[in-house]
């Protein structure tokens, strides 16, 4: 069954959630950063240390250029440190949450331009892989593009049209663009490249699940096995996706503008097109796709 997008109220939270009383109306929480364990910043350390020697040829140009705003490699970062940075590059700031939070206040944060970043580490025993966002995966995978003004702008559109697609029912089929963007998105990067220059195609993840995933960015940016097709926003509305195992077919755009740009028309006719077709299976191929070679 498809998994649906899964919110706050359909697991118990992790980490300091405890602190129940600290939780606001908006579902945000302070950082607890006496909170954090040495085996937390240890295993932070090595998530980012191994992460950051992946993503050369791997991770497109704008990700590779603003990962070191990210500050402390050591440790897990403070979260106003990073805000110092962010708020001046881009006027975005992080803000902290203890797990996955609902739909509408998750994407209203976002269209007020605040990123809710999740404030406990996964465990040693899940360094590996882990379901749900941890800080790591929305610090590595997430914050860095915000210090990209086209790319940042794009995250607040995305949460103001997620609101409005909210009172339009159509929710379910934004989450499935986002799905397939924001989080697990492919960029072909041919700027300053020849196309298949090098050893490798001109592929490039930009999505926050690859990113942040050691196993998963070698499989999206070079493995035979996954379907690649170019974004088009009516086909990756219909395709449905999982959430707990690498994805079967990934979405590719040729530019943060050109993102920016497919998703800037009024979306309403497009969700009614949408659900006046049938969904389609995370690994389907259809006649008209436009496939992208690895
Ligand atoms: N909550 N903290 C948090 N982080 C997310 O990425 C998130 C969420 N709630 C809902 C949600 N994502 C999804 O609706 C989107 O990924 C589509
Ligand atoms: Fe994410």
């Amino acid at each position: 069954v498809e998994p649906t997008i899964y919110g706050a109220s359909e697991r118990a939270p992790r980490g300091d959630y405890a602190r129940a009383g600290q939780v606001r109306p908006d579902y945000t929480c302070p950082q607890n950063y006496a909170a954090y364990t040495a085996q937390d910043h240890d295993t932070y350390r090595r998530l980012y240390e191994r992460q950051a020697a992946l993503i050369p040829g791997l991770a497109c140009d704008e990700f590779i250029a603003a990962l070191p705003a990210l500050g402390a490699k050591e440790r897990i970062p403070r979260f106003e440190d990073i805000n110092a940075r962010l708020y001046k590059a881009t006027r975005w700031e992080i803000v902290a949450v203890p797990g996955l939070i609902p739909e509408v206040p998750f994407f209203t944060l976002l269209a007020n331009r605040k990123f809710p970043v999740t404030d406990w580490l996964r465990t040693p025993e899940e360094f590996d892989y882990i379901v749900e966002p941890d800080v790591f995966h929305d610090l590595f995978g997430h914050v860095p593009l915000l210090f990209n003004p086209v790319y940042a702008d794009h995250i607040q559109d995305y949460g103001r049209g997620a609101l409005k697609a909210h009172r339009l029912g159509a929710c379910e089929q934004l989450s499935r663009l986002y799905w397939y963007t924001i989080e697990f998105g492919l960029m072909r990067q041919t700027n300053g490249l020849r196309a298949g220059s090098g050893t490798h195609g001109n592929l490039r993840a930009y999505g926050a699940g690859i990113l942040s995933s050691s196993g998963e960015l070698q499989h999206a940016v070079r493995s035979e096995i996954p379907n690649r097709i170019a974004l088009s926003p009516e086909r990756t509305m219909r395709t449905r996706y999982k959430i707990d195992s690498y994805q079967q077919t990934y979405f590719v755009i040729d530019s943060f503008q050109q993102l920016f740009d497919l998703t800037a028309p009024d979306f309403t006719p497009l969700y009614e097109r949408v659900k006046a077709q049938p969904e389609l299976a995370a690994d389907a191929r259809l006649p008209e796709d436009v496939i992208v070679a690895v």
